[in-house]
């Protein structure tokens, strides 16, 4: 996977991806982060990227040419990839879709994909519409600018490439990939503040333990995010069983 980053802050997304297990990735090439300063591509001797927004009102905005010659740049030093094929640019704002985990998914077979961080008040809406494919939100809330969106989307997406994740079956049981929430899980000490381990997990008896972790899941998942038991298919055991042991349903 090729991340193609357009931000005025490289460094800060330098610095948030190379740890941990998306810095692995980078080490052992499963993904490569190509980060583009924007500023480089200014078009002016004093680097300047923004301007004031014609009609008034507050902040800055940037400029539409510096953002185009950077991705005009990209584009043809990349060429054969681009030959059949136009580039996915997913531009982070808050006027997007919200991002989630279907999204990550989708997003994970591409070989390539593009990402523009906006910054100030924003984007000159013509470069916008000349270079964005996809508008993508992280949440409903406002942050000073993509960076951290951008960050938050490559950690979700490059854990779904094959072989960033050492253990294959950390992606299979998790969170969301059945529209659950995970069961809750223990280590050792077996007493910790006089709580013990759930004496089902220390039985031996995997049928017991796997239909102890479901039904946890259905809790904890109809407690904390009764939206999810909404969308999620379930057997009419499954239901039975929450409308007995969970007052959301
Ligand atoms: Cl993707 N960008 C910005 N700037 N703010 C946000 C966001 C993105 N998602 C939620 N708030």
């Amino acid at each position: 996977m090729n991340y193609h980053i357009f931000t005025l802050f490289p460094e800060m997304i330098e610095q948030g991806l190379n740890t941990s297990i998306i810095g692995k990735a980078i080490e052992k090439e499963l993904i490569r982060l190509n980060l583009i300063n924007i500023r480089d591509y200014a078009n002016n001797k004093h680097n300047k990227v923004d301007d004031y927004p014609y009609g008034g009102g507050a902040g800055m905005l940037m400029q539409p040419e510096p953002i185009y010659s950077a991705y005009k740049a990209v584009v043809h030093q990349h060429k054969e990839t681009y030959v059949n094929k136009k580039p996915r640019m997913v531009y982070l704002t808050p006027q997007g879709k919200t991002f989630n985990q279907e999204m990550a998914e989708e997003f994970a077979k591409e070989s390539s994909l593009m990402f523009l961080c906006g910054h100030y008040e924003g984007v000159d809406e013509r470069v916008l519409e000349e270079v964005v494919t996809d508008y993508v939100s992280i949440g409903d809330y406002v942050l000073t600018g993509g960076e951290l969106a951008v960050m938050v989307m490559i950690d979700a997406i490059s854990r779904l490439i094959p072989g960033v994740l050492s253990n294959k079956e950390s992606t299979e049981y998790e969170s969301f990939q059945d529209g659950l929430l995970e069961y809750p899980h223990y280590t050792r000490p077996y007493e910790f503040l006089g709580k013990t381990v759930p004496d089902v997990l220390l039985s031996g008896h995997h049928a017991h333990i796997n239909k102890w972790r479901k039904e946890q899941s259905l809790l904890r998942t109809c407690e904390r995010r009764p939206d999810l038991i909404e969308k999620a298919s379930l057997s009419e055991d499954e239901k039975k069983f929450l409308k007995k042991h969970c007052k959301n349903l």
